[in-house]
């Protein structure tokens, strides 16, 4: 078998958006680290401690793929474009998807000050996206049946969506934290429905971008959705407004 660290290695489009990823969930956890030296509030240290392990599971996740240990050829079925070819599946990224992206929805409920009833049901149906994703890059036995775990996974996400959009943002609002949660929503929402569209073109779904491309397509979204995530929220937070140290959250004007 090819050796998967040297195949890596060899693509330097490939390498280069595995390794600058390390490098940034680094520089981001040591930022946050120093701002939330001060931060005394309990609910204000919470939501910074998550923001910090999506670039704890980003090293991690990264690291896996760098060394070759969550990347594997496989071989497409009839139907698919590269049908009976060997191709590569990073699938460690779906994988570690299932224990980052938590922590990104944990922040921004929290933020929302939604409850904790709510909060789990928008987990656990992101868990079963990623997971449902995984098992469509993994599947080789049918091509169709690709697709359907693409479907089913879809559908994860719609629930989650549902949270973004339709509960999370008015309990924002009750809150006090209406207009960082609408900046950090919207962001979260363009940036995570381009993991879908970046698996459809790449050469685990229509095969129209090659690995390295649809690797780096993964990367930048990344970037974006974790890394600038969680400077905006950190930024936020560290500041400790009453919105978010308050219990109830509803800051009335007298209060402040
Ligand atoms: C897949 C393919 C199947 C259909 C759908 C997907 C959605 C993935 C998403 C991933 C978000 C990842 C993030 C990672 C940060 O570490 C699995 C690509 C709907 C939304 C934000």
């Amino acid at each position: 078998m090819e050796n998967i660290y040297l195949a890596v290695i060899d693509d330097t489009a490939l390498a280069s958006s595995i390794y600058v990823n390390i490098a940034l969930a680094g520089i981001t956890l040591m930022l946050i680290a120093f701002w939330s030296r001060s931060i005394q509030n309990s609910r204000a240290r919470l939501i910074t401690y998550a923001t910090m392990m999506i670039s704890v599971v980003s090293i991690s996740s990264y690291m896996g793929l760098a060394s070759g240990l969550t990347i594997d050829t496989l071989v497409m079925p009839d139907g698919h474009a590269l049908a009976g070819q060997e191709t590569l599946s990073l699938w460690g990224r779906y994988l570690t998807w299932t224990l980052s992206t938590p922590f990104i929805l944990l922040a921004l409920g929290l933020m929302a000050g939604s409850t904790g009833d709510k909060i789990f049901s928008a987990i656990v149906l992101d868990v079963f996206m990623c997971l449902t994703g995984l098992a469509a890059a993994l599947t080789t036995s049918s091509y169709a049946m690709r697709w359907f775990w693409y479907l089913l996974s879809s559908a994860f996400f719609v629930g989650v969506l549902y949270y973004l959009l339709a509960e999370w943002p008015k309990e924002a609002k009750a809150k006090g934290t209406g207009n960082i949660f609408n900046t950090l929503k919207l962001l979260t929402v363009f940036m995570w429905i381009g993991y879908p569209v970046i698996w459809a073109l790449g050469n685990e779904g229509l095969a129209l971008l090659n690995v390295g491309v649809t690797s780096w397509g993964y990367s930048i979204l990344d970037i974006i959705a974790k890394y600038a995530f969680t400077i905006i929220l950190v930024l936020y937070v560290k500041k400790e407004p009453e919105a978010i140290t308050s219990p109830t959250g509803v800051v009335s004007a007298t209060a402040r």
